[in-house]
């Protein structure tokens, strides 16, 4: 009886495959994860962004030249205390359903992917602009090359009978994902009350 120590060239080819095709298919899922555990580190500076700014609105001075020359983008406004909602968050000029009041970009967010500094005029703060706060948290992070997180704020005056009492802000973080480029944000409203 006859039989064969080894292996053929065919048996060597269909292991060598075979590998190759395992391989690769780690290295497909190993990409995916380092792109959802880069996302989830983006995420969580833009908590951080949106905690951070909010922190220091409500602890800045209402008397501090910043906040007074803030000048709104916004018209002065009513805030309905009952439902928390400001009159100026129902405009949204650019038609992307993100009232204009949370949204940093002019025009679908998701255009800006590559050009993510070309923010609308009517922020406040952008993220290349902390308009002239006294020691001001960032306005971006860097968590990767190319992977920015940003932050924009808007502000509007809040009247009662034609008098200022207080001032809105509205706080965006957001980021592109590196999953598929899509625009993510997180936004909050922050009213400071004149004393
Ligand atoms: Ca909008
Ligand atoms: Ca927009």
């Amino acid at each position: 009886m006859r039989y064969s120590k080894g292996f053929t060239i065919i048996e060597l080819l269909v292991a060598m495959l075979i590998l190759l095709f395992v391989m690769l298919g780690f290295l497909a899922g190993l990409l995916n994860y380092m792109r959802f555990s880069l996302d989830a580190r983006m995420k969580g500076a833009m908590d951080k962004l949106v905690k951070d700014w909010s922190g220091y609105l409500e602890n800045v001075p209402y008397n501090a030249t910043a906040i007074a020359n803030a000048s709104p983008s916004f018209d002065s406004g009513a805030c309905d205390p009952t439902t928390n909602q400001c009159s100026f968050e129902s405009i949204d000029s650019d038609g992307d359903g993100i009232p204009d009041f949370y949204d940093p970009y002019n025009g679908n967010n998701n255009n800006f992917w590559n050009n993510p500094t070309s923010t609308a005029p009517w922020l406040w703060v952008s993220p290349t602009s902390s308009a002239g706060l006294p020691n001001p948290p960032p306005t971006n992070y860097t968590v990767a090359e190319r992977r920015q997180v940003y932050v924009g704020i808007t502000v509007a005056t809040l009247t009662q009978s034609g008098k200022e009492i207080g001032k809105a802000f509205g706080i965006t973080s957001w980021y592109f994902s590196p999953t598929n480029r899509q625009y993510k944000y997180e936004s909050t409203l922050l009213i400071k009350r004149k004393p």
